[in-house]
This record gives structure tokens, C-alpha cells and sequence, in this order.
């Protein structure tokens, strides 16, 4: 199977979950069909499903089938959608396209945009808990624990809310590249970051075997940031989905700024290489995880 096929077949098997659960935990006992409706608007209306891919894969390493995988790559999307949910609202980043489509609360409004990320959000750990994501209860209690610290105040929320800071309040110091490094490590690579170390968890795998997944999937995290900055600067709004140029419209400094364009492409291969000198330890197994690095670097959407 060619690496686009595995990155289709884990998209496919996870919408296809993100479906059922829907359907099961969110669809008709729900109070409101309005509700279920903008969820599923937020969670089924495209996307690479890089994320859940990532999950299949870290625990194919192991030798884990998708089945075991895809209730924790499921739970991830759900954050990851209701993410990007929230942060298209008006009072972040105002958009109105998202994957090709309006976002949720411009199909919607937004109050119903910021209900439906509050319940995608919700169910990610309800699905987490149930003994689908796994039959031992310890390991749902970790996967629960580190996706809660990967999306909450240390994560994901703590690097949104500093990125809102530097760009709203006028009395923020300019952020250096330091910061924006941190702030990026927490907003879009503490999600990747759990994404990669999933595998381990599901398979009880060792220190080491967490430690280079964490690894990699820091890596991963910092090239996809860097190439999403790219992607802002030189990619065409048909292509990507969204709107772009808008960091330099907003006068926002991204590490592509700072750092300036050269210096961004080659610290992108120099992380694309990393990864895949991570990624030997597990020998043909790990070739596909290896090559999403090379997929995340050349990306284009
Ligand atoms: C609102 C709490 C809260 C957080 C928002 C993820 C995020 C934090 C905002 C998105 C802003 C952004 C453009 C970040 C850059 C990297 C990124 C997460 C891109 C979108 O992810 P993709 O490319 O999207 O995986 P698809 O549509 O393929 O799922």
C-alpha cells in the first residue's frame, strides 16, 4: 500500500467511526438536532485526518490492528475539530472558510458553533472512557490524562490563548522566536505530540518507546507549524481551504518572519530528517511514520 493510501484508509476508517459515535452518543437521544447537526458540520466536513492517521500508525508499529487504534484517533479529532470550531469563531480568528466549506459558526451562528465545540470536546473523553478505546482501564485512565494535558491550559487552550494575547492586547511584549516557538509547541504540537506517543500508550509500550514517539511527534508538531506558516505566505486560498495571508495582513509574526524564508525551509528538512532518523529504530515498520514527515513538510493544504 502506498503511503497516500494509508493516510485515505485511516481518514476513511475514522470518519466512518466518527459516524457510528455520532450517531450513537450524540444523534438521537440528543436533546437538540441543531446541535448534532453542527457537530457533525464541524467534525465530517473534510480534513486530512493527519491526527487520527498518526494514532494508526504509532500503534501499527507495535502491532496493533486500526480496530485498536481508532476510538483514540477518533477522540483526537474530536478536539482537533472542536479546535478549529472555536477558533474560527469572531472573536479569534473570524473566519469563514474552513476545509473548502463556511465554517461552523458562519453555516450556523455562533452560538450554536460554540456549543458544538464544547460537546465535540466533551465526547472526545467520553468515548476515551469507554471500554471500546480499550479493555484495560488503566490504559483509558493514561490516554484520558495526556490528551486531557495535550488539549487543556498547558496545551493547546495555553498556546491559543497566548497567540490571542500577543496579536489583541496592546500592552503584549512582541513575541521572539522563542515564544512563538513555545506558544506553536503548545497550540498545534501538543496535540501532534500525543497524536505520535498514542501507539505506545495503546500497546503498553516501554520509557523508550514513549520517549522517541514524544520525540518525533515533536518534530512533526514544529514542521507542521512551520509549514502551515508557509503555507500562509506562499499557498493560494483554493488550495488550502482557508484564507491566507492573513498572518501578514494581521502583521503577526510567525517563524517564518523572524527567521525569514530560507532559514524556515531548511529548518524544515532538518526536522523532516530527524524524524526519520527517529523512525530506523523500528526498521520497515517504521517507514511510514518516516514518511509522513516528508508528507508533512511538503504539504500543501
Ligand atoms: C480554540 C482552544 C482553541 C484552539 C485553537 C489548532 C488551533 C488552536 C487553531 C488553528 C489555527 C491554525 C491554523 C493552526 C496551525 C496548524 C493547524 C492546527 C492547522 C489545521 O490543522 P490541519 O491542517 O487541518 O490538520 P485539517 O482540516 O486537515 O484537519
Amino acid at each position: 500500500m502506498t503511503f497516500a493510501q494509508k493516510l485515505d484508509q485511516a481518514a476513511r476508517a475514522t470518519e466512518e467511526r466518527l459516524s457510528a459515535l455520532l450517531d450513537k452518543l450524540a444523534g438521537p437521544q440528543a436533546a437538540s438536532a441543531r446541535l448534532s447537526a453542527a457537530m457533525r458540520h464541524a467534525l465530517l466536513g473534510g480534513g486530512k485526518r493527519f491526527r487520527p492517521f498518526l494514532v494508526v500508525e504509532s500503534a501499527a508499529l507495535f502491532g496493533l490492528p486500526i480496530t485498536a487504534a481508532i476510538d483514540t484517533a477518533c477522540a483526537l479529532e474530536c478536539v482537533h475539530c472542536y479546535s478549529l470550531a472555536h477558533d474560527d469563531l469572531p472573536a479569534m480568528d473570524n473566519d469563514i472558510l474552513r476545509r473548502g466549506q463556511p465554517t461552523v459558526w458562519h453555516a450556523y451562528d455562533e452560538w450554536t458553533a460554540i456549543l458544538a465545540g464544547d460537546a465535540l470536546l466533551t465526547l472526545a473523553f467520553e468515548i476515551l472512557a469507554r471500554p471500546s478505546a480499550h479493555a484495560d482501564p488503566d490504559v483509558r485512565a493514561e490516554l484520558v490524562l495526556e490528551l486531557a494535558k495535550a488539549s487543556g491550559a498547558r496545551g493547546m487552550v495555553g498556546g491559543q490563548s497566548l497567540d490571542l494575547e500577543a496579536e489583541k492586547l496592546a500592552t503584549a511584549e512582541p513575541l521572539g522566536i522563542d515564544g512563538i516557538r513555545r506558544l506553536q509547541g503548545m497550540k498545534t504540537g501538543a496535540l501532534i505530540r500525543f497524536a505520535a506517543s498514542a501507539g505506545a500508550i495503546l500497546a503498553k509500550a516501554g520509557a523508550d518507546d514513549r520517549d522517541r514517539l514524544a520525540r518525533y511527534g515533536d518534530d512533526l508538531g514544529f514542521a507542521f507549524q512551520i509549514a502551515d506558516d508557509l503555507l500562509d505566505v506562499e499557498g493560494s486560498e483554493v488550495e488550502v481551504g482557508k484564507a491566507v495571508a492573513k498572518d501578514a495582513q494581521a502583521g503577526k509574526a510567525t517563524l517564518v518572519s523572524l527567521m525569514g524564508l530560507e532559514a524556515a525551509r531548511s529548518k524544515l528538512r532538518a526536522l523532516e530528517q530527524d524524524a526519520k532518523h527517529l523512525m530506523t529504530h523500528y526498521g520497515p515498520r517504521g517507514a511510514t511514520l518516516a514518511e509522513a514527515a516528508t508528507f508533512v513538510v511538503n504539504r500543501r493544504s
